[in-house]
């Protein structure tokens, strides 16, 4: 028997027209139904959907919508939506995905590490003059969010010979990392000078990277200061304390890819200091051939009689 399988429904908020086919050819046994473009399209027959921000009023259009997909790892758009069905929502964890982030974790560490904006400045002054250089094992980057990106950034930042440390709600078990669970938070900044932020935004963590915390951060590290570097969720950092600490040298550097509001306001004191590195919510788009093989095996899974992966816990909010 020939039976008609149900449509996916995909709701992207950039212009993605080159990349579209991704989602025909991967998704190619069933109709894919690009909201962007067909906004008139009939949704009653959809079971499945990919989003980032979608308005709430789609929903009233898909009432037999069985599964919805995060177009991202984080979730804090599709929890926070006025209404949304009570159904189960996957998040995208994709190896793409996890090693562009590792990539901007790791970039951001070493530019700090070699200082890399102070010879920026040298050079356009051309200025031969040679700073004192600390070896990576001489820094502890402290990871707090120690998820699927916090994991693997971890492993890659050992790798390159700093010293890792790791915070989690649950303690993890990684060898050659020492690893601290959400009430040991004070300890695990006393030991930090980078900070890096990979955590899910969710009432617990909005907030979080504020004054009070910087504050606990290594004060006597080999470079003189603590660096925040956070690429998880704006919402989880305060900016005027971010300014104020960076202003008062609480903080010697920051690189921040996330916002309170994105995109960063042209008039944040935030683009102007030496010492801050700012990327436009970058450090790891998904891919969308990545993202259409992510669906496409979750549905067969699905379809399967087989539990979904990377199901949200709306609970927890992550
Ligand atoms: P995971 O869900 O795999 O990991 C989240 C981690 O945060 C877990 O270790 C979890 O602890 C920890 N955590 C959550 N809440 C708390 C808390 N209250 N106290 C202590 N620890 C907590 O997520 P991913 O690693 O896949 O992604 C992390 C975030 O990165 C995403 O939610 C998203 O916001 C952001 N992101 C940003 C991108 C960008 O381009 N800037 C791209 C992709 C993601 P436990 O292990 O105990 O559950
Ligand atoms: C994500 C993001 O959550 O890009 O994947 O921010």
């Amino acid at each position: 028997m020939n039976t008609i399988k149900s449509p996916v429904a995909i709701e992207i908020n950039y212009d993605y027209s080159r990349e579209a086919h991704f989602f025909a050819d991967i998704i190619n046994d069933r109709e894919v139904i690009h909201l962007k473009t067909q906004s008139d399209a009939d949704l009653s027959k959809v079971k499945y959907a990919l989003v980032w921000k979608p308005d709430p009023i789609l929903f009233s259009r898909m009432p037999d919508l069985e599964v919805l997909f995060s177009l991202g790892a984080g979730v804090d758009h599709v929890l926070t939506l006025p209404v949304a069905p009570d159904i189960p929502i996957v998040r995208f964890v994709d190896h793409n995905l996890t090693t562009r982030m590792s990539e901007w974790i790791c970039l951001q560490c070493l530019m700090h590490l070699r200082q890399q904006r102070d010879y920026d400045a040298r050079q356009k002054n051309h200025k031969w003059d040679e700073l004192y250089q600390p070896v990576a094992s001489d820094i502890c980057v402290g990871i707090m969010g120690m998820g699927t990106l916090g994991q693997d950034a971890a492993g890659k930042l050992k790798t390159l010979g700093f010293e890792v440390a790791g915070w989690s709600r649950s303690r993890k078990q990684i060898e050659g990392i020492t690893c601290y669970d959400g009430g040991e938070l004070d300890n695990f900044l006393g030991k930090t000078d980078f900070l890096v932020g990979l955590l899910p935004l969710t009432d617990e963590t909005t907030g979080i990277f504020n004054r009070q915390l910087f504050g606990k951060l290594q004060k006597n590290g080999k470079l003189g200061g603590p660096v925040f570097i956070n690429a998880g969720r704006g919402g989880s950092q305060v900016e005027a304390d971010i300014v104020d600490c960076l202003t008062e040298g609480t903080l010697k550097g920051a690189s921040l890819d996330v916002f309170e509001k994105e995109p960063l306001s042209g008039d944040s004191a935030l683009w102007d200091f030496d010492n801050v590195i700012i990327t436009p919510h970058a450090a790891a788009v998904s891919s969308l051939d990545a993202l259409a093989r992510h669906v496409a095996n979750q549905i067969e899974r699905y379809e399967q009689g087989q539990e979904l992966e990377y199901l949200v816990d709306r609970s927890r909010g992550y």
